[in-house]
């Protein structure tokens, strides 16, 4: 329970850091149009995808418990289903439904971090739906079940973007389990694709678990080997890599059961296999920590490397302003200077004041015009040949300054070529230094409690929960500051 406690409140922190340091400068100055933690908000969540009849729904009544969703060999479900816990029923009165929600529903409730998919239109919001089960397995994820893949010809017919609403979850996703068939080793390459388009490499090692299911159906060991080798074959392939990514092996005994084929006998052998996935998918909530954390490392350091640049242009083009209004200053003295010359020496002009004024009306006039005509024309070739030159904007040494460079770019450029955006230097600065704070201090604390957590003792983890009540009256301002003691 302690366990759960610190890795919520681990959780709270993070996003909480994010909603309020980071989504702010995001929205203000155009590196975000949502605010960042919509991803992140919610509990975390494994995606579960795979060939239609590869098992999936089958696995997943059997981790919940009870026959929740559909099954059955012909492609039975089109619909993607969230399913997370409640626990208004308690589960000795049987595992079931205990309330349902429809997808428009689904996609505009702030709650719940799906208001991204309303894009995919009204025929994705008719196959999306949510199901609150009070099945113990839910605790602290949830999982979502997905159509099965069928071939690209059928695809077309859903009226929405399957392969992108897939990415889209996968982006979300905790842990994304991609599940073959055993008598169907075929491949998912456009899925698999898309999802690996969509996560970067650093995200995708490690938060996608391939899957051979229905192993029951191999009837000897040499079967299965073949197909286990089939299946490698496939993945190196789509991969396009050497090295094979580990590939759990499962099957669901309740469908088993009722397919009448006589168990392999090398099925108790691979037993440890199903009790390692199924720990795996329970491990998800402390590994979204990581990808939380890395999350807000990563929009940490752009962020920061985005309005830095902003800083810098804003910087350079201040400094041009003032040296041509200096100029247009110089000129309009110089002009004021010469009609009380002319003022003089033609019109045999004398009286001191007249001739002062009639020059400093000159020179206002003069001024004017310069503001409003070349000081404009010289700023917008300023801007264009700057923005020629966008990459010297701000010092890339290392590596990690060119990753986030190459991120922020186009968003850089953008912003700044069509002149978006109300704030001043000042304001750029302040918010540059509460990014830094967190990029330095927050990530660092974070990073030291996930460590720290690992080894912590059932004592630590009480004797945490002692501290940080007594701390929850006098909040300090750092949210982070909560979690490490
Ligand atoms: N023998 C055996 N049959 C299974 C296993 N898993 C699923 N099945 C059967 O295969 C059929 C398809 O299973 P589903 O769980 O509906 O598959 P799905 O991937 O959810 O299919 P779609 O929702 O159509 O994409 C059903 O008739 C199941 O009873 C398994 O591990 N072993
Ligand atoms: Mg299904």
């Amino acid at each position: 329970m302690d366990r759960e406690n610190y890795m919520n409140a681990l959780r709270e922190d993070i996003v909480d850091t994010i909603t309020r340091h980071l989504t702010p400068a995001a929205r203000r100055y155009g590196y975000s149009d949502m605010p960042l933690e919509t991803n992140v908000k919610w509990r975390p969540m494994v995606l579960v995808i795979g060939n239609y009849s590869s098992g999936k729904s089958s696995l997943i009544n059997e981790f919940l418990g009870a026959k929740i969703q559909d099954t059955g060999q012909a492609p039975t479900d089109d619909s993607f289903t969230v399913l997370t816990y409640d626990d208004s029923v308690p589960e000795t009165e049987g595992i079931r439904v205990v309330e349902q929600r429809d997808g428009k529903a689904l996609l505009n409730d702030p709650e719940y971090p799906f208001s991204t998919l309303r894009k995919h239109g009204q025929r994705f919001a008719a196959h999306f739906q949510l199901k609150k089960i009070n099945s113990p397995f839910l605790k602290n994820l949830a999982i979502i079940d997905t159509p099965g893949m069928l071939d690209s010809i059928s695809e077309r017919d859903r009226g929405y973007d399957y392969q992108e609403v897939l990415g889209d979850l996968a982006q979300k996703a905790g842990l994304v389990l991609v599940l073959f068939d055993a008598h169907k080793a075929g491949t998912v390459r456009e899925a698999y694709k898309s999802i690996r388009e969509t996560l970067t490499a650093h995200t995708f090692e490690d938060r996608i678990i391939f899957v051979l299911n229905r192993i029951d159906e191999c009837t000897t060991f040499n079967d299965l080997l073949r197909v286990y080798g089939t299946l490698c074959w496939n993945l190196s392939q789509i991969t396009g890599r050497k090295d094979i990514p580990m590939i759990r092996m499962t099957y669901s005994s309740n469908a088993a059961a009722i397919s009448k084929v006589s168990a392999p006998a090398f099925l108790p052998l691979l037993e440890n296999q199903r009790e390692d996935l199924k720990q795996t998918i329970l491990q998800t909530p402390l590994r979204r920590l990581d990808h939380l954390a890395t999350y807000l490392e990563i929009h940490g350091e752009r962020l920061a490397h985005y309005i830095e640049a902003l800083q810098a242009f804003n910087l350079e083009l201040q400094k041009f302003r003032i040296q041509k209004i200096f100029i247009g200053l110089l000129i309009s003295l110089l002009g004021g200077g010469l009609i009380a010359f002319l003022l003089m020496t033609l019109v045999g002009m004398a009286d001191p004041t007249t001739l002062l004024s009639a020059g400093g009306i000159g020179a206002g006039l003069i001024m004017g015009l310069w503001l409003a005509f070349p000081q404009k024309k010289l700023e917008l070739k300023f801007r264009k040949n700057r923005l020629q030159d966008i990459d010297t904007l701000t010092p890339i040494a290392d590596q990690t300054r060119k990753d986030s460079w190459s991120a922020i770019r186009d968003l850089v450029y953008l912003h700044l070529k069509e002149n978006k955006g109300d704030y001043t230097l000042y304001e750029l600065k302040l918010d540059l230094f509460d990014i830094r704070q967190v990029n330095d201090d927050a990530t660092h604390d974070i990073r030291e409690a996930l460590g720290s957590f690992r080894s912590m003792s059932e004592h630590d983890l009480k004797e945490w929960r002692r501290k940080r009540s007594s701390r929850e009256a006098d909040k300090k301002d750092l949210p982070w500051q909560d979690v490490i003691i």
